[in-house]
């Protein structure tokens, strides 16, 4: 029998954390059925992301790079959030503060109930026009036409999303490390903390006093620097945690 991983000491720290900060990567969407980036079976291991996720293989190959999130809207249309992504939107009625910040385009933070989120990396579900920046929602799968044109100004239209050699929006990321470094605690889940700016934000929460708390059922770059590490699936230890903070809140007030 696997012992239950020991929760007593983080939650004895949440039960006094004003502000919680977590911040998300591809892996809390693993067991909801969504490829990762990196691991064994992840997607950069399959397709070279030079070719797919960057400005330059767009201007170059609109076509192939939209096939590749055409295919990728379509396994997420088809996926629900789990219970990792609804315990992180039950904390948002926890705290006295939280911020849910993703690496994530997927939305399914927000599918599962959560209703401020910081989204750094963009959102599939969104397009942007080339030449005009609009961004609209849009979530037919498959796209009525590939790649989709504007229908103001007829140019491409691109996936809303960040992508190698592009800045994040600035505002959004500006605010992450505003809430990164106002916090008491930034929990880190499912992310191989490899890629930057993002992979800095736990960093900034610790230098200003953060615990940092990593799930991840694999060692990070941030594993070092973690005051907790649980060695677990996010969709598994988050509603654990989740239950013992409920007891412990439950008895507070009584
Ligand atoms: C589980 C689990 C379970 C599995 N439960 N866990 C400083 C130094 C060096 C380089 C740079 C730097 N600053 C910027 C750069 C360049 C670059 C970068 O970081 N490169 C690195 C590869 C080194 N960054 C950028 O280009 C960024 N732009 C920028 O900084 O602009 C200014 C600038 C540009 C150039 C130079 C300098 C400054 C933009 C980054 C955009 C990333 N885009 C992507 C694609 C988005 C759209 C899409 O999805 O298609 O974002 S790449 C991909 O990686 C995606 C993800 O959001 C991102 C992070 O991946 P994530 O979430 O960590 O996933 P994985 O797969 O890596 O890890 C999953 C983890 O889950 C694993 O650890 C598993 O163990 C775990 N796991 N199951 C919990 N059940």
């Amino acid at each position: 029998m696997t012992e239950k991983p020991d929760t007593k000491a983080l939650i004895e720290v949440l039960s006094h954390a004003n502000h919680v900060v977590v911040s998300t990567g591809a892996g809390i969407s693993a067991e909801s059925g969504i490829p990762t980036f990196r691991g064994k079976e992840g997607l950069w291991k399959k397709y070279r992301a030079e070719e797919l996720a960057t400005p330059t293989a767009f201007a170059q190959n609109p076509n192939l790079v939209w096939e590749f999130y055409e295919w990728r809207r379509g396994i997420i249309a088809e996926k629900e959030p789990n219970p990792g992504h609804k315990v992180l939107a039950r904390w948002e009625n926890i705290f006295p503060a939280y911020s849910l910040i993703t690496q994530n385009i997927d939305g399914f933070h927000q599918k599962a109930g959560s209703k401020n989120v910081l989204e750094l990396h963009g959102n599939i579900w969104k397009l942007r026009c080339t030449e005009e920046g609009t961004i609209t929602e849009n979530h037919e799968t498959p796209l009525k036409k590939s790649p989709p044109l504007c229908p103001d100004c007829g140019a491409l239209l691109r996936p809303h999303v960040v992508w190698f050699g592009e800045s994040l929006s600035p505002t959004v990321l500006q605010k992450a490390f505003q809430l990164s470094s106002e916090c008491n605690v930034i929990f880190v889940v499912g992310t191989s903390a490899f890629v930057q700016p993002a992979a800095s934000l736990p960093l900034a929460a610790a230098e200003a006093g953060a615990k940092i708390v990593e799930i991840n059922p694999d060692p990070t770059p941030l594993t070092p620097y973690a005051d907790f590490s649980f060695r677990e699936k996010a969709g598994q230890i988050l509603p654990l945690i989740d239950e013992e903070l409920k007891k412990t809140l439950r008895t507070k007030k009584e």
